[in-house]
C-alpha cells in the first residue's frame, strides 16, 4: 500500500486590527470545508491565525492586547474547547479534516506564539509547539502607526517545547499503516536550521509551518532604509522560499508551508508564498493570490526514502563529534587576530 496523502495550505488573506474573531472564524471554516470537499486530510493554516499579526503594533492597552490570545487553563481546557475558536475545532472534526492551526497562547503564566495539531479523527489535540525563534526587538521602532514593528519579544516568551516530533496517528490508515512523522515550526523558526535538522533526527515526513512575514520593514532588516517597497517585497519571497526549500532537502521532508497574506489595515503588507515543498525541494504546488487560498497537493511520504537514505542518510554521514560548537555557543566568536 502506497503513503498518498492529500494535503494543503490554507492561505489567509488580509486581517486588520478591527476584523472581529466571528469574521475570521468564518473564512477558516469556508476553507477548511473547500478542503474536505476535495478530499483533502490535512490542512495547514498559518501563524496566529484567529486574529491579525499583533505583534506589528506598539498596543499599550492591556485588554486590547489580551483579547490576540486564547486563554487556555485548567479552566477553559485546550484551545480546541475555547469559546472564542472552538466553532472552528467542531467544523474541522466534523469533516474529518486533521489541521494545524497558529495563535496566540495564554495559560495565565506566560504567553506564547503557539501552534496546534489536532486529530481530525477525535478532535484532540495530538501535538503542540511553541515558537522558539522570536524575531524583532522589545522596544518599538518608533511609535509612527504605518511603521511595522516586530514586538514578538515584548508579546511572547520563547517556546519551551522544543522540537519535539509526534505521530499523527489519525493518518495512519491513510498512509499505509504507518502513521506520519510531524514537525512543526512558526515562521521566523523556518529561517534556522538547528529546528529543521532536530526535526530530521527524528525521521520527520511532513513539516509544517505557518507564518506572517511582512513584504516591506526596512527597520528590522537593516540594509537599504530607502529599499523599494517591490524590491523588499522580492527580496522577502527570496528568502522565504530559499529557506524552505533547501531546509526540506536537506533534512529530506515535505514541508507545508501557509501564509497570512494580503495588505493588513490598508499599510501593513505581507508576503503570500505558501507551498507545497517535496523532500528533494522542488514547489509541487503554490499560491497565485493574496487572498484567502488553499494550496493543495498528493503527496507521498515514501519520496522522503531517496534523502534520507542516500545523501542525507544522517546517521551513515553525519559528525556529531566535531558539531560542539553549534550547542555551546549562542553567539558568533570570531577567531582571533594573528
Ligand atoms: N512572524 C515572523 O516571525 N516574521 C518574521 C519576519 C518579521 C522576519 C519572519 O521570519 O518571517
Amino acid at each position: 500500500m502506497g503513503r498518498s496523502l492529500k494535503v494543503a495550505a490554507a492561505q489567509v488573506g488580509a486581517v486588520h486590527r478591527t476584523t472581529s474573531r466571528a469574521e475570521v472564524l468564518d473564512r477558516l471554516i469556508n476553507l477548511v470545508t473547500d478542503a474536505a470537499s476535495q478530499q483533502v486530510k490535512l490542512v495547514v493554516f498559518p501563524e496566529t491565525t484567529f486574529t491579525t499579526f499583533f505583534p506589528r503594533y506598539y498596543i499599550t492597552d492591556d485588554a486590547e492586547l489580551a483579547n490576540y490570545y486564547e486563554l487556555e487553563t485548567a479552566e477553559t481546557g485546550p484551545v480546541t474547547q475555547t469559546v472564542n475558536v472552538k466553532a472552528f475545532f467542531e467544523k474541522a472534526k466534523e469533516l474529518g479534516v486533521d489541521v494545524q492551526i497558529g495563535y496566540g497562547e495564554d495559560t495565565g503564566n506566560g504567553r506564547y506564539n503557539t501552534a496546534v495539531y489536532v486529530s481530525g479523527k477525535t478532535g484532540d489535540v495530538l501535538h503542540k509547539y511553541r515558537k522558539v525563534h522570536l524575531p524583532g526587538s522589545t522596544e518599538p521602532f518608533d511609535l509612527d502607526p504605518n511603521t511595522t514593528n516586530q514586538l514578538e519579544k515584548r508579546y511572547f516568551l520563547p517556546g519551551n517545547f522544543g522540537f519535539q516530533a509526534f505521530r499523527a496517528t489519525s493518518l495512519k490508515d491513510d498512509c499505509g499503516g504507518a502513521s506520519p512523522i510531524v514537525g512543526q515550526l512558526i515562521c521566523n523558526d523556518r529561517r534556522w536550521a538547528e529546528g529543521w535538522r532536530c526535526y530530521g533526527l527524528q525521521g520527520v515526513e511532513i513539516l509544517c509551518c505557518g507564518y506572517n512575514t511582512t513584504a516591506y520593514a526596512p527597520q528590522l532588516w537593516g540594509g537599504d532604509q530607502n529599499i523599494s517597497r517591490e524590491k523588499a517585497y522580492a527580496d522577502a519571497m527570496f528568502h522565504h522560499k530559499l529557506v524552505v526549500q533547501a531546509h526540506a532537502y536537506t533534512n529530506s521532508m515535505f514541508c507545508i508551508t501557509s501564509a497570512r497574506a494580503g495588505t493588513d489595515d490598508g499599510r501593513h503588507p505581507l508576503i503570500p508564498g505558501s507551498m507545497i515543498v517535496n523532500p528533494e525541494g522542488y514547489i509541487v504546488a503554490e499560491s497565485k493570490t493574496e487572498n484567502d487560498e488553499l494550496v493543495i497537493a498528493t503527496i507521498d511520504l515514501d519520496d522522503c526514502k531517496q534523502g534520507k537514505e542516500r545523501t542525507f542518510n544522517l546517521g551513515k554521514h553525519r559528525r556529531p563529534e566535531t558539531y560542539g560548537r553549534l550547542v555551546e555557543e549562542g553567539g558568533v566568536k570570531p577567531p582571533p587576530e594573528r
